[in-house]
């Protein structure tokens, strides 16, 4: 969720930093049109391959817990990804992503819901 002209930072991370190896996935539901200047996710194409990266859990204003900052993060070859209200993008769970916070004047909500292999 990231109201208009508000919203947190979400730092560069793999859900694996969270999760553990878990097989994971995903499923990221636009409710609002999410686009660069509303704080759409950022992903690094392939970094799913590197396996798990080191990360710091960090500190940041407003946020009640600790998020998990990757440590080295090479923004270079970063993709935006807009996602149109009713879409969704789906994301392994080792792919490095992050989205900033949103300073347009339009809100930016969305549901992520994790699939979870089954045994
Ligand atoms: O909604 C965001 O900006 C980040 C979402 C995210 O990190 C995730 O769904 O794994």
């Amino acid at each position: 969720m990231k109201q208009a002209g508000h919203g947190n930072e979400v730092p560069w991370h793999q859900d694996t930093s969270y999760w553990g190896q878990e097989k994971r996935m995903t499923c990221w539901l636009a409710i609002d049109d999410a686009t660069p200047e509303n704080g759409c996710m950022r992903m690094i194409p392939g970094s799913h391959r590197k396996g798990q990266l080191k990360f710091t859990p960090t500190r940041f204003e407003g946020v009640g817990q600790d998020l998990l900052r990757a440590d080295e993060v090479n923004e270079d070859t970063q993709v935006y990804v807009p996602v149109r209200a009713g879409c969704a993008s789906f994301h392994h769970p080792l792919t490095l992503h992050a989205s900033s916070p949103n300073r347009s004047g339009k809100s930016r909500r969305a549901l992520a819901i994790t699939y979870l292999a089954g045994a």
